[in-house]
């Protein structure tokens, strides 16, 4: 009950913040240099974000860094079938972010650049910084990409009778098994969701064992991104958790909470989670249903 106060706490904390940004901060966003919602899949699209003070129209220069970076970006397809997280560069003279999807960096934080957008469709980019002396801020844009769009239905992932889920992926010529297990615990308002997962690898003997390589990426253990079905509808109530955790210490578990007040929606969720081993950041989707609890009564 004691780490769910102070869940609580910080979340208010974090609300408090983004209102605040919220009202006197404004978000600009270009894409190649135009005032634009269209782009092409799979041609290279330079996105740029800044941000002006309502009132003076004055650009916002300075921002904190969170996680290592001044700001984290996340693009997520409609259909929930894309999710890309990547970290726009920031000309401090200019105080504009900048970044090219479709364009293969060296920067291994922007791993995900080269094949940002290759289908067209609706898209949601996400970009969330915090400004120095005014708090956090997170500025979304829809995308209109032209350009084939095969349908994709995301199929709900087989849960176990424990009701956890369990998942095998072979990347960078390792097999791994991935387990994700939820909680949900009522609180005064809303709901602690948490979600504990653990990476294992295949040893020689065919056996898994707890990942070896694991590192912090990014200053966290792991990163992980959580939406609702039907992420979009309404631009101003986004069904999207952002969600880090320590690397395991005793155990195998890395755990991410969130509170969730109204913020989720019940149904079909996918939460993307991701992980630094063997020197390379594994993204894992997981495809699952919640169902929101009712607050706890409490006086
Ligand atoms: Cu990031």
């Amino acid at each position: 009950m004691k780490l769910f106060s102070i869940f609580l706490l910080l979340f208010s904390l974090a609300s408090f913040a983004q209102i605040n940004g919220d009202h006197i901060v404004e978000t600009h966003f270009r894409i190649n240099g135009k005032d634009t919602n269209h782009v092409m899949a799979g041609k290279p699209t330079t996105i740029e974000v800044w941000y002006t003070h309502k009132d003076t129209g004055e650009v916002y220069k300075d921002f904190k860094l969170m996680h290592g970076k001044i700001m984290h970006m996340v693009l997520i397809k409609d259909d929930m079938s894309v999710f890309k997280h990547i970290h726009p560069y920031h000309d401090p003279v200019t105080g504009i972010f900048q970044i090219t999807l479709n364009l293969p960096l060296s920067d291994p934080d922007n791993f995900h650049t080269a094949e940002a957008l290759t289908k067209g469709g609706m898209y949601m980019l996400m970009a969330d910084v915090e400004i120095q002396d005014v708090g956090m801020r997170m500025g979304h844009k829809m995308l209109h990409a032209m350009g084939e769009n095969p349908v994709n239905t995301i199929l709900m992932d087989e849960v176990n009778p424990d009701g956890s889920i369990t998942k095998f992926f072979t990347e960078n010529g390792k097999d791994y098994k991935i387990n994700l297990f939820m909680e949900q615990t009522a609180g005064c308002s809303g709901s602690l969701v948490e979600f504990r997962v653990s990476l294992f690898e295949k040893d020689e003997n065919e056996n898994y064992i707890p990942a070896q390589a694991l590192e912090d990426w990014l200053t966290q253990g792991a990163h992980a991104v959580w939406v609702s079905d039907g992420l979009m509808h309404g631009m101003h109530h986004m069904h999207f958790a952002h969600m880090h955790s320590a690397l395991p210490v005793d155990d195998t578990e890395f755990v991410f909470g969130f509170h969730d007040n109204k913020i989720m929606k019940s149904g079909l969720q996918r939460a993307w989670f991701q992980i630094k081993e063997n020197g390379k950041v594994l993204t894992i989707p997981f495809t699952f249903d919640y169902q929101a609890l009712p607050s706890a009564q409490c006086r």
